[in-house]
């Protein structure tokens, strides 16, 4: 386990992992510590709640959540904790994600879940998502964002050069 994580994944299922590592491996990348963690807000609603409840006195800053089919986790967890919540709808099930989606998204006003897209595209944003908030407060952070942009950039020139080149 993460010395002093900032940054808390959760999600429903062992069956979530392969999409949550992308969000990890962007967190890695940027040098932030993380906690991953398994709950369910429907198999395991009690330690859920604890999770949640006492993820801000442990020093996490951000939650990132994944769940999939009625996904009501990142609602739970943003229920229980004034932290940013940052919620990654998971593919599969016999709606392919779009039910983990709604659930994520359709939150009522009062209790916020800043939605990603479905998948491991959602799952990578999500922790750019992280870093971009962290690096409202940090200047390596900002710098290491500007750097990731400018590289993207460039990927796509190369790409382009390579189309031409044939
Ligand atoms: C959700 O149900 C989990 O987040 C997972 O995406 C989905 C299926 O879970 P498993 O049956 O694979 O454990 O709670």
């Amino acid at each position: 386990m993460a010395t002093n994580p900032i940054v808390l994944l959760v999600m429903g299922s062992d069956s979530d992992l392969p999409v949550m590592r992308e969000a990890a491996d962007v967190l890695s990348t940027f040098g932030i510590s993380y906690e991953m963690r398994i709950s369910s807000a429907h198999r395991s609603p009690a330690r859920t709640l604890a999770l949640a409840a006492d993820a801000a006195n442990r020093g996490i800053k951000i939650i990132i959540a994944g769940a999939g089919m009625a996904a009501h986790l990142a609602g739970v967890v943003a229920a229980k904790t004034i932290l940013p919540v940052i919620g990654v709808p998971m593919p599969g099930g016999a709606l392919n994600g779009v039910d983990a989606l709604y659930s994520t998204v359709q939150m009522p006003a009062g209790i916020p879940v800043a939605t990603m897209a479905i998948g491991k595209a959602g799952a990578k944003n999500a922790g750019l998502f992280a870093v971009q908030i962290l690096a409202l407060s940090d200047e390596r952070l900002l710098s290491a964002l500007l750097e990731y942009r400018a590289e993207m950039d460039r990927e796509v020139e190369r790409k382009d050069v390579a189309l031409q080149a044939g």
